[in-house]
């Protein structure tokens, strides 16, 4: 048995990064050429490290460094008390400046201080669990309740894209501006990595250009589910033309249209599988959506439900309520990728593959980065997450990030690199 004082806190790390990024177009604008991210070290008094992996921008660097000056002495088998200091640091306003009232916009739904508390207990509580789990000898999986599954299956998340960054040389990957574009780009990301299913990000064409592009996917992969987001993007009435149009050929449409009212506006009329990362990104905005039928399959992201626990919690609750659980992705490494991966192989009924943007990126901060297989990615059953984490690497990164003044995510800013009068445009757009 492990000393009682194993699993607590002797130093905890903060590493701001910046990772290297494709011109990926969405609603907002196109992702920039660098990206921030956060690692969190957790070292016990054992000496076991625990990481998490989460947002880099301002708003979350700032809470989490807070946080992280104040956990020595606590232990990752309670996490409970890691939550009480969260609480406290992102109250306090003189800790969080400007940072606490962010109006609500983005991709990700609202942005309130509860969900930034999410966010920064989620990034800890990651690390917590790596590093408890690593203490006991047995995957976070076995912490999390056990597997249920051997392999998770990701998408082929398809985006929008430009041969290269402005001014840049064009990447491998080439441009993808219409459905020929589309359908090449899924082939290569098939090809590499074994997707059986299909997200195309939208909101960049008009609908009726990436209905076109879905339809091409269709007769390129006949058989494979199909997704399409355009992030909120279309008025009510315009959801309900795509889901029309293509009625069959999808798995599910994604935030079609903005807010509660109008996703149950579009799944009344058209019977459509609706999901979302946008309208239900709370636990507060369950009840609601699920009364009124607003969506039949939850996008989970431990980034931003409050970690691995509380993306369980969640799906224990779709699945009371009969709605389906997946996975939300967002620009990331392998240690967000072996946790997202941890909780999946968790979840008793996950029937849809989750997303993940990984393949995207060609620079990790883990010494052996996650290969996928048939599209899926093998469930770690070595303590802790399974990685460890590349010191030089993350260095490395890091430097990249102390020389260069970006700070956060701002697809429309990268946007005004090419059209300076760019700004995000007011929903619905179509
Ligand atoms: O990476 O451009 C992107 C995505 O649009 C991302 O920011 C979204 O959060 O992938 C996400 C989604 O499913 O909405
Ligand atoms: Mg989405």
């Amino acid at each position: 048995m492990p000393q009682p004082t194993a699993s607590r806190v002797a130093d905890v790390r903060v590493t701001p990064i910046l990772i290297t990024d494709p011109p990926l177009l969405n609603l907002q604008g196109v992702h920039q050429p660098l990206t921030p991210r956060t690692v969190v070290e957790v070292r016990t008094a054992s000496g076991h490290v625990g990481l998490g992996e989460t947002y880099g921008d301002t708003e979350y660097l700032t809470a989490i460094e807070a946080v992280a000056a104040r956990l020595e002495g606590t232990d990752t088998a309670r996490p409970a008390d890691l939550r009480t200091i969260v609480d406290q640091v992102c109250d306090s306003a003189a800790t969080l400046g400007s940072a606490a009232d962010v109006p609500a916009s983005g991709l990700r739904g609202k942005r309130d201080l509860g969900k930034l508390k999410a966010s920064v207990f989620a990034a800890f509580e990651t690390a917590y669990l790596d590093a408890w789990a690593r203490v006991l000898g047995v995957p976070v999986h076995a912490l999390l309740g056990g597997r249920v599954r051997d392999r998770v299956d990701y998408s082929a998340y398809l985006f929008y894209k430009w041969a290269g960054h402005p001014g840049a040389e064009p990447d491998a990957w080439g441009a993808a501006l219409d459905p020929d574009g589309v359908v090449e780009q899924a082939r290569a990301l098939i090809d590499r990595n074994g997707f059986r299913s299909i997200k195309l990000k939208g909101g960049v064409f008009a609908p009726d250009a990436e209905i076109a592009a879905i339809r091409a996917l269709h007769r390129a992969f006949p058989g494979l589910p199909l997704r399409l987001d355009p992030n909120s993007a279309w008025s009510a009435e315009t959801g309900v033309y795509v889901a029309r149009e293509l009625a069959g050929v999808l798995e599910y449409l994604e935030d079609p249209t903005a807010g509660i009212d109008a996703m149950a506006e579009v799944h009344a009329a058209t019977g459509m599988p609706l999901a979302t990362n946008m309208c239900v990104t709370g636990f507060d905005e369950v009840p609601e959506a699920f009364a009124k039928r607003a969506v039949q399959v939850v996008l989970s992201d431990h980034h931003y439900w409050g970690g691995l626990r509380a993306t369980l919690d969640l799906a224990a609750l779709c699945r009371t309520h009969g709605v389906a659980v997946s996975m939300h992705s967002n620009t990331h490494l392998g240690i967000s990728l072996a946790a997202m991966t941890h909780v999946a192989a968790v979840v008793p009924d996950l029937h849809h593959a989750c997303d993940t943007h990984r393949p995207w990126q060609d620079e990790d901060v883990i010494t052996r980065p996650h290969t996928f297989h048939g599209g899926a990615v093998e469930v770690s059953d070595a303590p802790g997450l399974g990685v460890e984490l590349d010191r030089d690497r993350l260095a490395d990164l890091h430097r990249r990030w102390a020389d260069s003044d970006v700070r956060d995510r701002d697809d429309a800013a990268a946007m005004r690199a090419v059209d300076p009068d760019w700004h995000a445009p007011r929903l619905p757009r179509w």
